[in-house]
């Protein structure tokens, strides 16, 4: 079972998380932050991983805080359960609808850092969530996993639904990813020989 772990504290939050990318789909969430919890809760159930996130933030200033810090820790998390990645399928992609909204999703886990979220979403609140922090989760997940990760939003203007296709895209093509391929039988997927 490869499983990562990341315990985090710093002066704004205090971030316990655990990940196991070979068991069955469950999510254990406790981040403060209703939309996120139920966002990550998409992440884990959809991407077919098991997921456990308690998190402390101060959030009397806003959610941007423990957002960010739970996407540099699920980065961390990843990086940890793959090891040196070997035996992975390493890219997926796919369009992801949710009704209205459609968003496309292409992963890479190269070892390299890139992150690209085309176009902005609007600075306008989902609930009492600041809609600009789904992009900012997914920059500091991107970054710590070390991995390349596009998210294009090709329709639908409902943000909740641009919200959920977005988290459930990811930890979809981020799940089949992470896959190990018999056919790799073992070795490191990349003609450089590491990741
Ligand atoms: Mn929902």
């Amino acid at each position: 079972m490869r499983i990562g772990i990341c315990d985090r504290k710093t002066g704004e939050t205090d971030v316990k998380l655990a990940l196991n990318i070979d068991a069955p789909a469950k999510a254990s969430i406790n981040t403060g932050v209703g939309f996120l919890d139920h966002m990550l809760t998409l992440f884990a159930v959809h991407g077919i991983m098991d997921l456990s996130v308690s998190g402390v933030g101060d959030i009397h200033v806003d959610a941007h805080h423990i957002t960010e810090d739970i996407g540099i820790c699920l980065g961390l998390a990843v990086r940890d359960a793959l090891g040196d990645a070997r035996g992975i399928v390493r890219y997926a992609s796919g369009a992801y609808p949710m009704d209205d909204s459609l968003v496309q999703v292409a992963i890479d886990v190269s070892g390299r850092p890139y992150f690209a979220f085309s176009p902005s979403l609007p600075k306008a609140k989902i609930g009492q969530f600041d809609a600009e922090l789904v992009e900012e989760f997914f920059r500091a997940f991107a970054f710590n996993a070390k991995l390349n990760l596009h998210i294009r939003i090709l329709a639908g203007d409902n943000l909740h639904h641009l919200a959920e296709a977005c988290f459930k895209g990811v930890g979809i093509a981020l799940g089949l990813a992470l896959r190990p391929d018999s056919r790799r039988e073992g070795s490191v997927p990349s003609t450089k020989g590491v990741i």
